[in-house]
């Protein structure tokens, strides 16, 4: 079905998700009524695929794509952002499954994108705003945050956050064929990307809850990968700290 350029779409990538993807799909429906979801599920051994199945044919702006394996974050993404670009949607939402991003905030997101190409709901701008982590995994992420800035020099105080609004000239303009991560650096690495090419990002505050039920997925594996990613991202670019020349748009 084709679907009009004003069209927002949410993509939420699942794994072992169950008792979030109902609870997430009703908030962030209540909130932005006029938007469609996409979930991306990786064939989870909890059966979220089959939860998600009943949602979808409940309620018609409900989608799921369902992968064979765990294929990884990155790997969901990008087949939602092409099911999206394929679909002429609007702006594209991501957000995690599990309440860590709040629905209630998709529509400073939205607004936002009125005026830039790439929105990052910001746990580090205007001070910190994250409820229920251990105080080492604050450090971590703000430790994550400081070396990604150093290293490529991105001007984002939270270039590894997920929860964001892409405009779609920015998902058709990154080749998502091109992409190197697996994990979570998918983040750093399309930001990075976006940043290189010259497209406007900003940051708008929100305020990061810890996950409502069910259990992290992030790995040694997908740690160390964010750590050389980085470097990998630097030099693609030749180690350059500045968009390239006569892509800025406006
Ligand atoms: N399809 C898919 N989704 C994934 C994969 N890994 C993580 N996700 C989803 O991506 C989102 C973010 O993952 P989380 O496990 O919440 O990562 P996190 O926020 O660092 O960890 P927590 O703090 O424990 O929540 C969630 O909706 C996950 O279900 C994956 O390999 N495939
Ligand atoms: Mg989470």
């Amino acid at each position: 079905m084709l679907r009009t350029m004003s069209v927002p779409l949410v993509v939420i990538p699942t794994y072992d998700e169950r008792d979030n993807v109902g609870p997430i799909s009703a908030a962030v429906l209540h909130v932005v009524p006029e938007a469609h979801l996409l979930f991306v599920d990786d064939n989870s051994p909890d059966g979220t695929g089959a939860v998600l199945d009943d949602l979808a044919r409940g309620d018609d702006r409900i989608g799921v794509l369902h992968k064979a394996g765990k294929n990884g974050f990155a790997a969901a993404y990008i087949s939602g952002f092409k099911w999206a670009l394929e679909r002429e949607y609007g702006p594209v939402i991501g957000m995690d499954a599990d309440f860590s991003h709040d629905p209630a905030e998709i529509p400073a997101l939205l607004e936002a994108a009125g005026s830039a190409d790439l929105i990052i709901g910001s746990r580090y701008v205007d001070g910190i705003r994250i409820t229920n982590w251990p105080l080492s995994r604050l450090l971590l992420s703000k430790m994550a945050a400081t070396y990604v800035r150093l290293i490529t020099g991105i001007p984002v105080a939270d270039p590894t956050s997920g929860f964001r609004c892409y405009r779609r000239e920015v998902l058709q303009a990154v080749n998502l064929d091109a992409i190197l991560s697996n994990g979570y650096s998918f983040l750093v690495e399309t930001a990075h990307t976006t940043w290189m090419l010259g497209f406007r990002i900003r940051e708008i505050p929100i305020t990061f809850v810890d996950r409502r039920s069910g259990y992290s997925k992030m790995t040694l594996n997908i740690f160390r990968e964010s750590l050389w990613i980085v470097w990998k991202l630097a030099f693609r670019y030749r180690l350059r700290r500045r968009p390239l020349a006569g892509r800025r748009r406006e």
